[in-house]
């Protein structure tokens, strides 16, 4: 669309629709309008697109994720509309800013973490590729809470986001289906099957709000279906039919839209809680009903085929029970047998692992599963059953390990298992994850099914991450190189040729300022703080959690403030120490940490004896609009997990994209980057994978001797103890005991002395700008492995088996 075009539908938007003209308009009034005009060119190709997918019977993929990230989707539709630029010159000349209009988009923040981005960058590479590619989730009426620091604490307030409505959602009543809980089952022969009658189960109306996946610059539009729970009778047909555990229709029907209520918020500890389950098979259910009614309506075709036109994808085991699900509708609802259920589940289905901590694996207690799914348990227990016989009979070699792989072992059911048994394809997330799974956590699983393991190092949308929120970095590239990057990421290589080329190096360099210039004005508004835009940014963007150690970096940052109060006239270049972070609400350590970062940033940027060599930022409430700021702004990417604990991270690709250098231990995609850009354009520090499970499982690791003989790790410690950060001094004790006490299981006293090292060369690398913006560039030129377009091919061609279905020709 041209300017002329734009303008005139923004203007006739405002007339017709809102009576107003454009002096009257507020930004929330352009964004509605262009919201409009969006749709609407949106639809078009959306209806075309999946005309052409049905009329090619092209085989479509269906990525199952109790979580999407998505952020904003304005400006992504915009830039894949190639709207963008004739837009904001509209938006200009109409008397407001783009970006303030932007602004009035809420986030959608259906998810947690990098789980959930994840996924959102795979819809979105899914459309860049011409992928029949779609998402199916859960339309949370709450996404991850809004945090605010009060009194250095963190309190949760509900993240309402439909409040406004949202503009990019369309509901479609008349595609909802029924999910049925609880109740009891009744068999029945008749006509030589096994017939199943459900008694007195609730029956859940699952209604579907479609929202578009635009590609870039290709007219694909694919579906991200989010569904949302509502009772499936009226309160008249209610007051027929009472249920005995409700007092009211009231609380029947509140309890029924609870399913769709709010996101869980905490992705570190596995929580055994009914509502969670509920809201798993409510989405599993749903969504495998709806593919198999569009199945047979739009090809008639016998479900026998089924597994050669679908694939799904499960988002680590959250989705699990599309296994036992998609067997139920094959058997229960198509009359297959047994057998052929099963082969096309397993052919249909692969799986996602996206951690190996022991304390995020998902294990249901059989009598809570049993109570509220009971066909699915006897299901669940019919694959349990089947699975041990076929090890017992034809893998008799595995036999003693019958009771590691059982996948229902003393009352629990583990979902890892059942993803595992029932699915073609088990992925991790990096290599060194991928290892990790093979030969530790799933060894015998892997010994079993060598075949079905395999490596999807993860990626992101270049799109989002770079285009989209760097367009001066973007700008400079594309002068540099040309356009192809854009459609090519791999491209990006290209600008290896400028790395040491002193102009390409200045206006890097005036990029990066300019970003840290903007973030600066940004801190500003939110903390009132004042940083310095020459010194090092040195940026820890992540959900809080102990392994990935923002306490290293702030035991770090105690140090340098310990050192440069007995010498204020060190010379160190100038910091500023950014942090965001979410803690799980239920999660004390975690916001214990958060405490002790305000609470050590507060000593430290008002002592005016360091000389403003030091600043510590805490940004309240880090969301995806959040890291579009920050991210661009970077110049150090902490990457300092406990190595083997972090699966890969998606965080270091997004700050390497954008010229930050990591300073990361080897831990997940961390090696994968070195790995490209060698070992002198990053910053690595840190036991090893190998040594820290070496320390868990033999023992040899004592913190008592590090708080003994480093007296810098002495002091601090003390400090922590003293009540040095405040007078709430049993706060930091705790802190202290974990470390002492317990000895560091996440080992932030072992790896301090490394990573302090590290840190140092930091700063004396940042001495030689020279040294320092080749290394930079370097990182950008190599960043195009990390495209999730990357991934999603590799995904795209080992595992779904689907090509590219262009489906307009340009
Ligand atoms: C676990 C749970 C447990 C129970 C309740 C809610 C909930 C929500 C999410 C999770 C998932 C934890 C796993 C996870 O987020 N893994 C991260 O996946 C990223 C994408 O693959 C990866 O980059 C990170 O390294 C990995 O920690």
């Amino acid at each position: 669309m041209k300017e002329k075009e734009i303008q005139e539908a923004i203007n006739s938007h405002l007339e017709t629709k809102l009576g107003i003209s454009v002096k009257d308009a507020s930004n929330r009034d352009i964004f509605i309008a262009l919201s409009c005009i969006l749709t609407e060119k949106i639809n078009v190709d959306w209806k075309l697109t999946q005309e052409f997918y049905d009329k090619n019977n092209e085989k479509q993929v269906y990525y199952f994720s109790m979580e999407f990230l998505l952020g904003k989707l304005m400006k992504v539709h915009l830039l894949n509309l190639q709207m963008l630029e004739p837009a904001k010159k509209v938006v200009k000349k109409l008397g407001f800013t783009l970006d303030e209009v932007l602004a009035c988009e809420h986030d959608a923040g259906l998810g947690n973490g990098g789980l959930g981005r994840l996924a959102a960058c795979f819809l979105d590479s899914m459309a860049s590729l011409q992928i029949p590619g779609h998402g199916c989730g859960i339309r949370y009426k709450y996404g991850l809470f809004e945090q605010r620091l009060i009194n250095r604490n963190q309190v949760e307030l509900p993240d309402y986001w439909l409040k406004d409505d949202y503009v990019w959602e369309h509901r479609k009543p008349d595609e909802s289906v029924e999910v049925k809980f609880g109740g009891t089952i009744n068999m029945k022969e008749e006509n030589g099957r096994l017939q199943f009658y459900y008694e007195n189960a609730e029956t859940v109306r699952a209604v579907p709000f479609d929202v578009p996946i635009t590609g870039y610059n290709n007219q694909t539009v694919n579906t991200l279906r989010l569904w949302s729970a509502e009772s499936s009778i009226d309160a008249a047909a209610y007051s027929q039919n009472e249920l005995p555990q409700y007092n009211d229709y009231l609380e029947y029907k509140r309890s029924i839209e609870q399913i769709s209520e709010f996101l869980y918020p905490d992705d570190s500890h596995f929580e055994g809680k009914k509502l969670r389950l509920k809201q798993q098979y409510f989405l599993v259910s749903a969504g495998l009903q709806s593919i198999i009614r569009s199945f047979k309506t739009n090809y008639f075709k016998s479900l026998s085929e089924f597994s050669s036109k679908v694939a799904i994808q499960i988002n680590d085991t959250h989705p699990s029970l599309v296994v036992p699900e998609l067997m139920r509708l094959l058997m229960d609802e198509e009359e297959m047998g047994w057998e052929q259920a099963w082969s096309i589940t397993t052919q249909t289905v692969a799986y996602t692992n996206h951690t190996t901590l022991s304390e995020a694996l998902e294990t249901w207690p059989v009598d809570l599963f049993s109570s509220l799914l009971p066909r699915i348990y006897m299901i669940v227990e019919e694959i349990n059953e089947r699975f041990c016989q076929n090890i017992w009979f034809d893998h008799k070699q595995f036999r003693n390990e019958i009771p590691e792989l059982a996948i229902i072992s003393y009352g629990q059911i583990k979902m890892a298992h059942l993803a595992i048994v029932g699915s073609h394809s088990v992925n991790g997330v990096a290599k060194i994850h991928t290892d990790i799974l093979k030969n530790k956590e799933m060894k015998h699983f892997y010994r079993l099914y060598p075949a079905k393991f395999n490596n999807k190092t993860n990626g992101i949308t270049h799109r989002r991450w770079l285009l989209q929120i760097n367009p001066e970095l973007s700008r400079l590239i594309t002068s540099a190189i040309g356009n192809q990057w854009k459609e090519r990421p791999k491209d990006l290589i290209k600008l290896i040729r400028y790395a040491e080329d002193p102009s390409f190096q200045l206006k890097a360099k005036e990029v990066k300022t300019y970003n840290k210039q903007r973030l600066a004005r940004i801190i500003k508004a939110q903390t009132g703080l004042i940083v310095n835009d020459q010194s090092i940014f040195d940026v820890h963007i992540k959900r809080l959690h102990g392994y990935k150690r923002q306490l290293l970096n702030i035991f770090h940052i105690i140090y340098l403030y310990n050192t440069l109060k007995e010498n204020p006239d060190l010379d160190i270049i100038p910091r500023t120490f950014i942090f965001g972070a979410k803690a799980a609400p239920g999660y004390y350590f975690a916001k214990q940490v958060i405490r002790f970062i305000l609470s050590a940033a507060d000593i430290i940027n008002n002592d005016d004896t360091i000389q403003n060599k030091l600043k510590v930022v805490f940004l309240e409430n880090y969301n995806i609009t959040l890291a579009e700021k920050i991210i661009p702004a970077a110049d150090v990417s902490e990457q300092i997990s406990t190595a083997s604990k972090e699966a890969s991270g998606t965080g270091n690709m997004k700050m390497m994209m954008n010229g930050a250098l990591t300073l990361g231990t080897l831990d997940g995609a961390n090696i994968e980057i070195k790995d490209m850009v060698g070992e002198n354009n990053i910053f690595t520090f840190g036991l090893t994978s190998d040594e820290v499970l070496h320390f868990y499982h033999h023992g040899g690791y004592n913190a008592q001797d590090l708080y003994q003989t480093d007296e810098r790790l002495q002091s601090i410690l003390n400090q922590l103890h003293d009540g040095f950060f405040g007078n709430d001094e049993k706060d930091f004790k705790d802190i202290y005991y974990n470390l002492l006490s317990h000895n560091d299981e996440f080992f932030v006293l072992k790896d301090f002395n490394s990573y302090e090292e590290m840190q140092e060369f930091v700063d004396q690398t940042y001495r030689n700008q020279q040294k320092w913006m080749k290394m930079s560039i370097t990182n950008i030129a190599h960043s195009g492995k990390f495209s999730s377009d990357r991934t999603i091919h590799e995904y795209a061609s080992e595992i779904w088996k689907v090509s590219k279905s262009p489906v307009f020709s340009r």
